[in-house]
């Protein structure tokens, strides 16, 4: 009896939680950004865009959305993810199979690296950089060296979720907006299991984005306040947001 309790309970994948949101306080977001990558440190926020030609790392102001002070990407490089590892800021490009380290003290560049295939997003679980590249598939880095270490497939109550886009580590989790839709799903990046996800439907009309383009993407999190930001591309706005309705 114990045994085909245990039996059932392991072909029975663990339940998904879902979780709405409530908006805590909106800023000011440049409404030119092509946000692609998006980490708080320090008091401040730290954003990458996109686009070729327009592809940049910033120290924001929160309180304004100025960029205190910018890095230029090469006009034919197009920025995706950026996170911090030590005293630098790791960022890749979408196709270009560059990717860039700045010194985070004044972002100016201190080098450069290769990798295969494409850059999404970028996060740190422990010693690891994870990078994320529009597919089910999270690959794990040396961040020293950028030699894959291993990787995962995400899951969705077993299926494989594509479109995995900008990433944050949230208390062990990583948490990763799916590029077109309205959603951020929380995955175990031991086992790749989406644990649970936010609807934040509603968000991007509350911006006034609009445009296919003007996406969810964007997430912050600032441990030491536990305060949460979302933004999205060509949104004038970045909110805080708690979460809401969890069941
Ligand atoms: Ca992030």
């Amino acid at each position: 009896m114990v045994l085909l309790f245990a039996l059932a309970a392991a072909a029975d994948p663990a339940p998904i939680e879902r979780c709405g949101y409530r908006i805590v306080q909106s800023y000011p977001h440049d409404a030119t950004s092509f946000t692609q990558g998006l980490f708080w440190d320090d008091g401040h926020l730290y954003e990458a865009t996109g686009q070729y030609g327009q592809s940049r790392i910033a120290r924001l102001d929160l309180k304004t959305g100025r960029a205190l002070i910018q890095a230029k990407l090469p006009s034919d490089q197009f920025g995706e993810g950026i996170t911090r590892w030590q005293d630098q800021i790791i960022g890749v490009t979408w196709q270009n199979g560059i990717g860039h380290r700045w010194s985070i003290k004044d972002l100016k560049p201190v080098g450069s690296f290769r990798y295969d295939g494409e850059g999404w997003g970028v996060t740190m679980v422990g010693d690891s950089l994870v990078l994320s590249d529009g597919s089910s598939e999270l690959r794990f880095l040396d961040p020293a060296t950028m030699r894959e270490q291993k990787r995962v497939t995400v899951r969705f109550g077993g299926r494989p979720l594509a479109m995995l886009n900008e990433l944050e580590t949230i208390d062990g989790q990583v948490w990763a907006n799916i590029w077109m839709t309205d959603m951020i799903v929380r995955i175990d990046p031991a086992t790749g299991a989406i644990r649970s996800y936010i609807d934040l439907s509603g968000l991007k009309a509350d911006a006034g984005a609009k445009g296919s383009d003007s996406v969810l993407n964007g997430i912050a999190w600032d441990a030491k306040k536990k305060r949460l930001f979302v933004t999205g591309k060509y949104w004038p706005k970045l909110y805080e947001i708690a979460l809401a309705d969890c069941r």
